[in-house]
């Protein structure tokens, strides 16, 4: 122990613990026994909250970026992402994620538009709600873009879009930006001269993994996913096998988009699925560490949150925070896609979960959420 002078001697005889607490905050150190209860609680604590935002909410939006915004270098893109109001400690950077973890976000891509190339640390993927004709290149390949289909652009590929179809080109983004940036692991670099040009045949990846249940030999080696697009078609395919049965009662009819390679996700660090829930038919209520974002292709109904019912249609986009109870009912037939970070919290060993034991496994409804601007 250090000697201490006579001025800290009375410092100690005369003061509380409040005191000290105040004393250390000036030399930028903390007490633990006054953040103990708050830094590690006894079960996940997310900032984030359960949050909806609609479709004519977005569409408006949509509607006015695209007359003050055109995509170029320096912005690059022409999305707008969902903030969670929660977070607003993320404030700092002057800006919220979707999820501790999740960017997303809806992005507008014109016809005649170039949306340049740039490369970053950062996983991404797409989920296409409206539109053809569009492409994304990604590391020389043009992919081209319809509604339905998900699709990948794995860390530091090059990658940019273009429009050269009619109509516009809307899409569902989502990066493990808030991820990265945290952990200190951000690199971005723009492509020299703008759009990348095609320097393999187009849907090169695609038409590589055509079979679905095959893979060409030799492509069991890739940690990054060696196919690009996942098609709508080869989605419902997989969703109408599993209606020969029946549906999981946490889950309805859902699927998985992996890696063909290794069978993991199909982006390394953002859990991706679609999942199709037969009118009426209401999943049992589940919680667990990770956190979702949904974006509701196809149909309507509603999601209960820790006992708040968020009524859903097409074309809205809604988080389900980590550790909250949750279940879906369709008031339609319905199709729900959704970016997790399940990667992450299996990486880390911490991923649990907890199926809703009473009343059969269904929440009650203790409150209705009220979107602000409809
Ligand atoms: O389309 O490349 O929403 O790089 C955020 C970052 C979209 C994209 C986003 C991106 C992109």
């Amino acid at each position: 122990m250090a000697e201490v002078s006579q001025e800290v001697q009375e410092f100690m005889k005369s003061s509380t613990v409040k005191d000290f607490n105040q004393e250390l905050a000036q030399y930028n150190l903390g007490p633990l026994w006054e953040a103990i209860p708050a830094i590690m609680n006894k079960t996940p604590k997310p900032q984030a909250e359960a949050y909806l935002w609609s479709s004519e909410l977005i569409e408006k939006q949509l509607t006015v970026a695209a007359q003050i915004f055109t995509p170029e270098r320096g912005g690059e893109r022409r999305a707008i992402y969902f903030q969670n109001p929660g977070l607003t400690y993320r404030q700092p950077w002057g800006w919220a994620s979707t999820t501790q973890t999740i960017y997303a976000a809806v992005q507008l891509l014109l016809p005649g538009e170039k949306a340049p190339s740039h490369r970053h640390s950062q996983s991404a993927l797409r989920f296409i709600s409206k539109g053809e004709g569009a492409y994304t290149i990604v590391q020389g390949e043009r992919i081209f873009m319809e509604e339905g289909d998900f699709l990948i652009t794995p860390k530091n590929l090059w990658h940019g879009h273009e429009h050269t179809g009619n109509g516009p080109m809307i899409c569902m983004d989502a990066l493990d930006i808030p991820t990265i940036y945290s952990l200190g692991g951000t690199f971005f670099e723009p492509y020299e001269g703008g759009l990348q040009q095609p320097n393999i045949p187009d849907n090169f990846t695609e038409k590589r993994y055509r079979g679905g249940m095959v893979r060409p030999v030799g492509d069991d080696k890739y940690t990054v996913a060696p196919l690009a697009n996942y098609k709508w078609n080869r989605t419902v395919e997989g969703i109408k096998g599993l209606m020969e049965f029946d549906p999981d009662p946490h889950h309805g009819f859902a699927v998985e988009y992996i890696n063909p390679s290794t069978g993991k996700s199909a982006n390394p660090t953002l859990g991706t699925r679609m999942q199709h829930l037969p009118k009426d038919f209401h999943t049992k209520a589940l919680r667990h560490t990770h956190s979702t974002v949904y974006h509701v292709h196809k149909g309507s109904g509603y999601t209960i949150i820790n006992g708040i019912r968020f009524d859903w249609k097409a074309g809205d986009y809604f988080v389900v925070p980590n550790w909250a109870w949750y279940e879906h009912v369709a008031s339609q037939d319905s199709y729900l896609f959704s970016v997790n970070d399940l990667p992450i919290m299996d990486r880390f060993d911490l991923e649990q979960e907890q199926k809703y034991e009473s009343n059969n496994g269904f929440q009650d409804i203790t409150g209705e959420f009220k979107v602000a601007f409809r």
